[in-house]
C-alpha cells in the first residue's frame, strides 16, 4: 500500500499542523534519512562498490570494524555536521562523542547512531539497518560534554531505524505512533507505506540466540522451556523461532506481525548487562516499540527509565508483543 506522502510531506504536518517538532527537529531528520539513502546505496552495491570485508581497526568495544561500518558512520557525521540543528553526536563506532565543528552553527540537538547494525550480516547479504536517537542538549549548558548524553531513554524527541533489507525501509517515531517509508528508488525519496503500526499484544513467535542457553539466567531458561514444550506445556500453544542477528531486522518483523526479541544478560557477564548497547540501540528501539503498543524491558525495569552511566553502556532486552514481555519481567521478579 503506498501513498501520496513523503516523508518531507509527513515531517512538515508533524511539525505545523500537529505541533509535535520544531522545525530544527524536521531538518535533523530530513537529514538523517538523506544519509540513511547514501548509506543504502552503499549496502547495494556491496562487492561492486569494494565495500565488503574488514578494516584493520576495532572500534572502543574491541569489535572488529567491518568497512561498512566505517563508512555509514562518516556518511552520518559529514551529513549532519553542518546543518545548524545539532550540538554533538555519538556513535557505536566512536570511542567518545563528536562535537560539532567551531565553523558551523551550533544546533541545540544531539545525535546518537548506530551506522550500521547486524555487522555479522554484512558480508552475507542479510538484511542490516542504521538505529538513530535523537536527545535534546539540557538547557543551559555551555558546550557539550559526555555527560550531556546520559539521559534516560523517555526523554528522546525522535527515534527510529533504517533497514537496508529487499527494500529500503526507515522506521521513525516522534513520539506521535510509529510510521514506516519505504524508498522510492526511481523518485529518490522516502514515501510513507504504513502510519499507526501496531504490535499484537500476542504472539506465538519469539527471537533469541539459542546457542548461549547453557548461559541463561533461570527466568529466561523458564520462559524459553515453556515456549519450546508447545501446545502440550503450560502455554498450551506451538512456538515459532526466528533469529536473524540484525536487532533491526528482528525489531522489524515484531512491528510487522509481533512477537518477543531477548538479548538477556548471561551468566558469562559479570556485571549483568547483556550484549547490546543502551543508549544507540535498546532505548530507540523500545521506544518505538512502545510507541506501537508494545513493552521493553530489562527484565527488571522499564528501559526507557534507564539512566545511563556511560554512553557505551549495555544492557539486557527484552521487547515486542505486551502480554509475553509483562510474562518474562514477571518471572524475573519470581525466580
Ligand atoms: P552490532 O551492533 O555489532 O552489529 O551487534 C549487534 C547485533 C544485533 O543487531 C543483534 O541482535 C545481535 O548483535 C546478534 O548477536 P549474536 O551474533 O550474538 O546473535
Ligand atoms: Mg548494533
Amino acid at each position: 500500500m503506498s501513498s501520496n506522502i513523503s516523508l518531507s510531506r509527513y515531517l512538515v504536518e508533524q511539525q505545523r499542523s500537529k505541533g509535535h517538532i520544531p522545525a530544527d527537529l524536521r531538518l535533523l531528520l530530513e537529514v538523517v534519512a538523506r544519509a540513511c539513502k547514501s548509506i543504502s546505496h552503499a549496502v547495494n552495491k556491496g562487492a561492486l562498490g569494494g565495500v565488503l570485508g574488514s578494516a584493520e581497526s576495532e572500534n572502543v568495544q574491541g569489535e572488529v570494524q567491518k568497512k561498512l561500518d566505517i563508512i555509514a558512520n562518516e556518511v552520518l557525521l559529514e551529513a549532519n555536521e553542518w546543518g545548524g540543528h545539532l550540538a554533538a553526536m555519538a556513535s557505536e563506532e566512536m570511542d567518545s562523542i563528536y562535537l560539532v565543528p567551531n565553523r558551523y552553527p551550533q544546533g541545540e540537538y544531539l545525535l546518537l547512531f548506530d551506522p550500521l547494525d547486524g555487522s555479522s550480516n554484512i558480508d552475507v547479504n542479510v538484511s542490516i539497518g542504521t538505529i538513530f536517537s535523537v536527545l535534546k542538549k539540557p538547557e543551559g549548558n555551555q558546550g557539550v560534554t559526555e555527560q550531556d548524553f546520559l539521559q534516560p531513554g523517555k526523554q528522546q524527541v525522535a527515534a527510529g531505524y533504517c533497514i537496508y533489507g529487499p527494500q529500503t525501509t526507515l522506521v521513525l517515531t516522534v513520539g506521535d505512533g510509529v510510521a514506516m517509508f519505504t524508498l522510492d528508488r526511481e523518485q529518490g525519496s522516502f514515501v510513507l507505506t504504513q502510519e499507526n503500526v501496531q504490535v499484537p499484544a500476542d504472539t506465538k513467535e519469539f527471537a533469541i540466540n539459542m546457542s548461549n542457553m547453557r548461559h541463561w539466567a533461570d527466568p529466561v531458561r523458564k520462559y524459553i522451556d515453556e515456549c519450546l514444550q508447545g501446545k502440550e506445556g503450560p502455554r498450551g500453544k506451538d512456538f515459532n523461532m526466528r533469529w536473524i542477528a540484525s536487532m533491526v531486522a528482528d525489531v522489524h518483523r515484531i512491528l510487522t506481525r509481533g512477537g518477543v526479541f531477548m538479548y538477556p544478560w548471561d551468566k558469562r557477564e559479570p556485571h549483568k548487562a547483556g550484549k547490546l548497547r543502551l543508549m544507540y540501540e535498546a532505548n530507540p528501539m523500545s521506544w518505538l516499540i512502545e510507541q506501537a503498543g508494545g513493552a521493553a524491558t530489562n527484565g527488571h525495569t522499564r528501559i526507557l527509565d534507564l539512566k545511563p552511566g556511560q554512553l557505551h553502556e549495555r544492557v539486557s532486552v527484552v521487547l515486542g508483543s505486551r502480554n509475553e514481555v509483562e510474562r518474562i519481567t514477571q518471572y524475573h521478579a519470581q525466580i
